[in-house]
């Protein structure tokens, strides 16, 4: 029995400054009626999806930004998202950033969720891997300061059986490290679902621009995919806000590493593509069989070290 499921990348065009939640709500919720009317079982938005990628901002102090996170979720703003969601029985991934009290401690996270097509939150991911800088670099063209606004995730890279078949989250940054991928790829990962905010230029190299930005994107994704034999989509929220300009480029890779769709604006956009999540056991149960392939007795710098030790 196939294990098809059609998948919908819910790409967003900007989210200036001063636009409402409400109104990426909207955007969402009509992009969820598109991914209804082509039959999608699942959906994935882009990392913040709620608001304009704040972490380019430098304020003394965070917690004026404290509009732009979310302390639950949902809430009456993001509950339409839900309501349409488990309407259509259409599941879901949302990356927002994440306000949490835990006893007297308040912790700030890029997160994302996991929604099954009941509209219930079935997992949650914090990221991990968080780029940039932790204060204001006046060397850079631009702020990039998510160390900022965010601490590392705590919870790892866990994956949950959903939508018929075994489902695991990262976001942005995280694509380009490929122990995101292997952990979950030793979990049995068969859909890593994404969302990215990629400036289109290096904020240290500018002459890095949009089409190196784009290739480093797929080449990280597809890789991904095809090393642990699952699909991924990777779903941008691009275009220019507020005079910085984010990639577009959202992708729908098969675990061949090939891909199957890609957004070819920088728009509100739905891609689609059919996902036989049968199509990762061949490649699970030959090249990428683990279990018979690797090696884990020579693999021990990965877990030991953090940077690198040069030979003397
Ligand atoms: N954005 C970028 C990303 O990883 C980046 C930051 C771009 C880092 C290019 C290194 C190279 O796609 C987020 N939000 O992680």
């Amino acid at each position: 029995m196939s294990r098809r499921i059609k998948v919908g990348g819910a790409q967003l065009g900007p989210i200036q400054r001063d636009e409402s939640k409400d109104s990426a709500v909207a955007r969402m919720v009509t992009l969820l009626d598109r991914a209804h009317a082509e039959g999608c079982g699942f959906v994935v938005f882009p990392e913040l999806a709620l608001t304009t990628f704040f972490p380019r901002y430098y304020v003394e102090d965070a917690a004026e930004f404290s509009a732009f996170y979310e302390a639950e979720m949902p809430d009456a703003t993001t509950r339409p998202l839900f309501d349409k969601a488990a309407q259509y029985g259409i599941g879901f991934y949302l990356g927002y950033a994440e306000v949490a009290r835990e006893g007297d401690r308040t912790h700030r996270f890029n997160t994302s969720i996991l929604v099954d097509g009941t509209g219930a939150i079935v997992g949650k991911y914090r990221k991990i891997h968080l780029p940039g800088h932790a204060e204001y670099d006046p060397e850079r063209t631009f702020q990039h300061l998510e160390k900022y606004y965010f601490e590392p995730g705590d919870l790892g890279f866990p994956v949950w059986r959903a939508m018929g078949g075994i489902f695991g989250m990262c976001l942005c940054n995280d694509r380009r490290w490929p122990e995101t991928y292997r952990v979950m790829g030793l979990q049995g990962v068969e859909f890593v679902a994404l969302g990215y905010n990629t400036p289109s230029t290096n904020s240290q190299r500018p002459e890095e621009g949009p089409q190196e930005r784009l290739f480093h994107s797929d080449l990280s994704v597809q890789a991904g995919a095809y090393q642990n034999a699952t699909f991924v989509a990777a779903i941008a929220k691009a275009g220019n806000e507020d005079g910085n300009h984010l990639i577009g480029g959202s992708v729908i890779v098969h675990p061949s590493g090939r891909i199957l769709a890609r957004a070819e604006t920088e728009g509100d956009e739905l891609i689609t593509a059919d996902c036989d999540l049968d199509d990762t056991v061949f490649y699970k149960k030959t090249i990428f069989d683990f279990a018979r392939h690797r090696r884990p007795e020579h693999y021990g710098r990965i877990v030991e070290q953090t940077g690198v030790i040069l030979p003397k």
